[in-house]
C-alpha cells in the first residue's frame, strides 16, 4: 500500500517524468496542473464541475484564508476540504508570495514577516511556525515552507542574503512538523533569484532537509521568457530525482510544456481562471480573444477539438454576447473551458511521456502558439 508522501516516477521521456505521487486524499498522476482555488474556491466553478474535468488537485492560499474567514474557524468546520466539500488533494501556498507581491509588507526580519490585512489594513505576523500552523488548520495535503520571493532585479548580495534566510525558515517550518508527525507533506521552496551559483546553494541548504517534494519560486517574476528558460533548464534537472518537483506561479501551455521537457512535475496559475474572466480562452489552434467583433455572428464552437461542456453546447457568439453583456454565465463557461483545456494539455503530456512522443506534442503545441 502506498503511503502519504510516497512518488513513483513510472516512465521517462528524456528529462519528462511520468509519475504518481500519494496524499491522504488519494493519488495525483504527474505532471499534473492545479487549479487556483485562493479563497477556497476556484472561481466561478463548483467541486462537480472540477471533478467532472478530472481535476486530481487545487490549490489554496493560506495568506487569503488566514485574513478571512480565519484558519481556525475553517478548523472547526472540519478543515478546508470538508468546509469546500472538496474531497480529492488540496496543496496551500505558505504566504511567502502573497504577502511580498501583494501588499506592504511592514517589518521583514529573521523572526518572520509583518505585514497589512489587504482587507482592512489591520497588521498580521506571519513566522515560518504559524504559516505551517495555519495549513495544519487548514488541513491540506501539502503545505509549503515559507520562503521569500526575491522580486525581479535584486541584487546579488541582497539575494544572497535572502536565500540564506529561506532556508533558515523552511528549517524552522520542518522542525515545527518533523516528517511523519501526520498525513500532511510538507515542500521546500528553492530561491536564489537569477544567480545560477545561489540557486544551486538554495538546492543544496534545502536537499539537507527532509521534504516530501521541491519547488522553485521566484520565477515569473518579471524576467524575459529566455531567463525564465535558463534558469528552468540549469536547475530542475539537478532537483532530486526521486521527489515531486513544482514550478511555482507558472504559466502559460508553452511554459508548462518547456517546464515538464526539464522535468518538472506540477504546475499551477492562475492565468487559465484569470485569462477567462477577461475574455482570452485558450484553444488547440492558438488563443482567442472572445471579445472581438469577428465573433458577433461566428456560430461555430470556441475550439472544435474540445470536448468541454462550454465547447460542445454554446457558439462564439454567444460567448462573445455574454462577454459584453459582463453576464455572471461568462465567467462560469469560459473558466469551464479554460481549466479543461489545461487539464488536457496535462493528460496529453502524460500519454506522450508514456509513449514516447513528448517531442512531438511540444512542437504541435509550439506551432500553434508561436514562440514569443
Ligand atoms: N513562493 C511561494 N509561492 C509562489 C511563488 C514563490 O516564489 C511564486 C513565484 N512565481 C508563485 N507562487 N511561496
Ligand atoms: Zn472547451
Amino acid at each position: 500500500m502506498a503511503r502519504p508522501g510516497d512518488f513513483t516516477v513510472h516512465a521517462k521521456d528524456n528529462l519528462a517524468r511520468r509519475g504518481t505521487l500519494t496524499t491522504a486524499h488519494g493519488d495525483i498522476q504527474t505532471p499534473i496542473f492545479m487549479p487556483v482555488g485562493t479563497q477556497g474556491t476556484v472561481k466561478s466553478l463548483t467541486p462537480r464541475d472540477l471533478e467532472e474535468m478530472e481535476a486530481q488537485i487545487i490549490l489554496g492560499n493560506t495568506y487569503h484564508l488566514y485574513l478571512r474567514p480565519g484558519d481556525e474557524l475553517v478548523a472547526r468546520r472540519g478543515g478546508l476540504h470538508k468546509f469546500a466539500n472538496w474531497k480529492r488533494p488540496i496543496l496551500t501556498d505558505s504566504g511567502g508570495f502573497q504577502v511580498f507581491s501583494l501588499e506592504g509588507i511592514r517589518k521583514l526580519s529573521e523572526e518572520g514577516v509583518e505585514f497589512r490585512s489587504y482587507i482592512d489594513g489591520s497588521k498580521h505576523f506571519f513566522s515560518p511556525e504559524k504559516a505551517i500552523d495555519i495549513q495544519r488548520n487548514l488541513g491540506s495535503d501539502i503545505m509549503m515552507v515559507l520562503d521569500e520571493c526575491v522580486g525581479y532585479g535584486n541584487d546579488r548580495a541582497y539575494t544572497e542574503k535572502s536565500l540564506e534566510m529561506t532556508t533558515r525558515w523552511a528549517k524552522r517550518c520542518r522542525d515545527h512538523y518533523p516528517k511523519g508527525s501526520g498525513y500532511q507533506l510538507m515542500f521546500g521552496i528553492v530561491q536564489g533569484g537569477f544567480y545560477k551559483d545561489l540557486r544551486d546553494r538554495s538546492l543544496e541548504q534545502l536537499r539537507g532537509i527532509d521534504f516530501e517534494g521541491f519547488a522553485i519560486g521566484g520565477l515569473s517574476v518579471g524576467e524575459s521568457t529566455e531567463e525564465m528558460y535558463d534558469l528552468l533548464h540549469h536547475i530542475t534537472p539537478k532537483m532530486p530525482a526521486d521527489k515531486p518537483r513544482y514550478l511555482m506561479g507558472v504559466g502559460t501551455p508553452l511554459d508548462i510544456l518547456e517546464g515538464v521537457s526539464v522535468g518538472v512535475d506540477m504546475f499551477d496559475c492562475v492565468l487559465p481562471s484569470r485569462n477567462a474572466r477577461n475574455g482570452t480562452l485558450f484553444t488547440s489552434l492558438g488563443k482567442v480573444n472572445i471579445k472581438r467583433a469577428e465573433y458577433a455572428e461566428d456560430d461555430s464552437p470556441l475550439d472544435p477539438n474540445c470536448g468541454c461542456y462550454t465547447c460542445r453546447n454554446f457558439s462564439k457568439a454567444y460567448l462573445r454576447h455574454l462577454y459584453m453583456a459582463k453576464e455572471l454565465l461568462s465567467y462560469r463557461l469560459n473558466t469551464y473551458h479554460n481549466l479543461y483545456f489545461y487539464l488536457n494539455l496535462m493528460k496529453q503530456i502524460r500519454q506522450a511521456i508514456e509513449e514516447g512522443t513528448f517531442r512531438e506534442l511540444k512542437a504541435k503545441y509550439e506551432a500553434a502558439y508561436g514562440r514569443e
